[in-house]
């Protein structure tokens, strides 16, 4: 399937919805949606821009479990996390592992920022396999969970190590498993990322921030008509405006600790000036020229577990080389300038207490990552 999951049959609505528009069998695991085969400016990364943006729904929905009820309970050491640093999606997992310390626990596959016809590789790897899957494309991990299944190829993914088979790609529930169901492998002063009394609160903040922000961005780049890009990038702007007043005066989306909700949110806010605002033409301002999340990014940045899984040359090289349908000519910018993400951001003077009477991991150096 396509990058960033762009099935380009019908609008996207809200939440995962519908299925991937993809590979009718063909190897082609980008996803060209069936009735603009053939034309070289509607295949492939070529896409964007060219088809309708929709979300997919993931199709591989089991979940690993501390009861095991889908047939995956957690166990150390014996599902793997494919990811691409470059993906919001898939960074939040980074972050939450980091977080709740489950590094040794549930190991770690990067893939190659850019992704050929087949999707995601490992030719960041020696040989060019995954050195624990043996793998040299994530969809081996989907063929050996479902022959022949029809959508695409997406990270983030989990993969159970002894049978190589995909167990998911939802990336709606994979954090959320993390926090709440990994919990007997939790390090030692792990936070709380989705307490249960803040639930209800931490899902309705989440919802709109997904629907006009974290997703927003993607249905404004991908439009291919004026008005569909208009609407989609007044969400974001309104949206950001609204979750600015919100974080004025106090540290965190929810609570006074960091949750599942600031994790959604990071993912998105630190791509922002770096990808959304040019190539994603949100650009009515830069997250850096609004103070309050501005400083409130910055804060999670230098938060350990947060900033410590950002790599921009990831991100940068994926979305300006990959969506050739937007960026025909596959060039990247040299900005933003990287260095103001380390400045003093003064939201300690909001209080809060980041990981409740938790403790910060320890910093990324000292971690296998
Ligand atoms: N699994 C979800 C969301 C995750 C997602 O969209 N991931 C993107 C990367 S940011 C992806 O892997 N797209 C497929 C590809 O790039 O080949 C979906 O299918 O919509």
């Amino acid at each position: 399937m396509n990058p960033d999951t762009a099935s380009h049959s019908s609008t996207d609505s809200s939440t995962d919805s519908s299925t991937d528009g993809s590979t009718d069998g063909s190897p082609d695991r980008t996803g060209s949606a069936p009735e603009d085969a053939g034309s070289p400016a509607t295949d492939g990364n070529a896409a964007y821009g060219h088809k309708k943006f929709k979300r997919s729904k993931s199709h591989f929905a089991d979940r690993i479990t501390a009861d095991g009820r889908d047939g995956w309970p957690v166990e150390p050491g014996r599902y793997r996390l494919v990811v691409s640093r470059a993906c919001p999606w898939a960074s939040r997992a980074l972050v939450s592992r980091r977080l709740l310390g489950l590094e040794d626990a549930l190991s770690l596959a990067v893939a190659d920022p850019i992704q050929d016809d087949r999707s995601w590789r490992f030719t960041l790897d020696p040989g060019g396999r995954d050195p624990v899957l043996g793998i040299r494309y994530l969809h081996e991990a989907y063929d050996a969970r479902e022959r022949d299944y029809p959508g695409g190829v997406s990270v983030p993914a989990i993969v159970d190590v002894p049978s190589g088979k995909l167990v998911t790609n939802d990336f709606q529930r994979i954090t959320l498993d993390l926090a709440t169901e990994w919990t007997a492998l939790h390090r030692p002063g792990a936070p709380d990322l989705y307490p249960g009394p803040l639930r209800d609160e931490i899902d309705t903040v989440m919802d709109g921030i997904y629907r006009d922000v974290n997703n927003g961005v993607y249905r404004a780049g991908f439009a291919r008509e004026q008005s569909e890009y208009e609407e989609a990038c007044r969400d974001v702007f309104r949206r950001l405006e609204q979750v600015s007043q919100r974080l004025a005066d106090r540290r965190y989306l929810v609570g006074d600790t960091i949750t599942e909700a600031d994790i959604r949110l990071f993912t998105t806010l630190v791509r922002f000036d770096a990808v959304y605002h040019g190539h994603f033409k949100c650009n009515r301002y830069k997250i850096a020229e609004d103070p309050v999340l501005w400083a409130y990014v910055r804060d999670l940045y230098q938060t350990p577990g947060f900033g410590d899984t950002v790599d921009f040359e990831h991100i940068k090289r994926h979305y300006y080389q990959v969506h050739t349908g937007i960026n025909p000519t596959g060039i990247v910018p040299l900005g933003p300038d990287l260095d103001a993400w380390h400045s003093p951001h003064g939201r300690e003077a909001l209080g809060g207490r980041p990981f409740g009477d938790g403790t910060p991991p320890e910093p990324a150096a000292t971690t296998r990552s």
